[in-house]
């Protein structure tokens, strides 16, 4: 096996240039914006949480928007959660694949009627919600767009930036979208949210070491998840090394190459696609520190 590789410890530490510009073009924005929806992804709540969102935002009512619910631990998710809403956060809970978006539309008519109110006080005309979508690559947050809009919008998939030329689009009578999302990063404080990030594809593939990524996948899985490492690979002991686990996965799925030995770069991709299909089931990674 090409073991340098399995071994060899990348340090994640990925801060694109064109963040600063997002944020900058944020500030600028934000006095035509009433409301922010922090978009994260269900399975890690807390790694794909954007930290200094605060002082980005000021004091912008915020929404938390998860989404991924059919595909995460809900109980462990709910747990994260509520956590978050004892600080103070509105958060909402959305499968964008199955669920509608009524509860969140409903929570921001109710705090834009608020913001209203203090309008009408001040002399001013009432106007309808204007929301900046904001959040890491990956995170639904097109998707939500798309959701909310009920046509496709937004381009699903690709990461398009921030957009220069402002322009709104319409879900329905009290509520506007700006049509791009603001995509912005969390501060990576370990390298365990780092990977956690980089196994949700939430970081580019071409700047990750598969392998260790891959592995990564396999340690949480017997750590949080064996039932499922059991099931779908035959694995019940996880050595250090991981080349047992490699050898099992690699014969038991095919993963070989031309001499019939097992390919240890098919099987990290192949890890790493079950786990982007979902096909280890209901997962979270992230879990609150004890
Ligand atoms: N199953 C499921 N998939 C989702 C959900 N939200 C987004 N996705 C998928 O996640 C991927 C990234 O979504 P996208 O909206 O492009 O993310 P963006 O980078 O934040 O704009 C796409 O493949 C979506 O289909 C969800 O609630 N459930
Ligand atoms: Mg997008």
């Amino acid at each position: 096996m090409n073991e340098e590789k399995v071994f060899n410890k990348t340090v994640i530490n990925w801060y694109p240039g064109h963040m600063a510009k997002t944020k900058r073009e944020i500030s600028e924005k934000l006095n035509l914006i009433d409301i922010v929806y922090e978009v994260i992804d269900g399975r890690m709540p807390i790694s794909s949480k954007i930290v200094d969102i605060d002082d980005l935002i000021k004091d912008k009512p915020k929404i938390l928007v998860v989404t991924k619910m059919d595909l995460c631990d809900e109980e462990e998710t709910k747990k994260i959660l509520k956590t978050y809403e004892s600080s103070g956060y509105k958060v909402v809970c959305v499968d964008l694949m199955n669920g509608n978006c009524n509860e969140l539309i409903n929570i921001t008519k109710n705090i834009m009627d608020s913001i209203n109110k203090t309008r009408e006080e001040k002399g001013m005309k009432k106007r309808s919600a204007r929301v900046l979508i904001v959040g890491v690559p990956n995170a639904g947050k097109s998707t939500l767009i798309n959701r909310l809009v009920g046509k496709k919008s937004a381009g699903v998939g690709n990461t398009p930036g921030f957009t220069k030329n402002l322009s709104w689009i319409r879900v329905n009578k009290d509520i506007e979208l700006l049509d791009s999302p603001g995509i912005l990063w969390p501060k990576i404080e370990n390298q365990d949210n780092a990977k956690i990030l980089a196994a949700f594809s939430s970081i580019k593939e071409e700047i990750l070491n598969l392998d260790e990524i891959a592995c990564f996948i396999l340690k949480k899985l017997y750590e949080l998840y064996p039932n499922k490492l059991e099931e779908r690979y035959g694995i019940t002991k996880l050595e250090e090394d991981f080349v047992e686990a490699y050898e099992t996965i690699g014969k038991r799925r095919g993963a070989l190459s031309r001499g019939g030995i097992v390919d240890y770069d098919k099987v990290s991709d192949l890890i790493i696609k079950d786990l982007k299909n979902g096909y280890f089931g209901k997962v979270t990674f992230d879990r609150i520190e004890k």
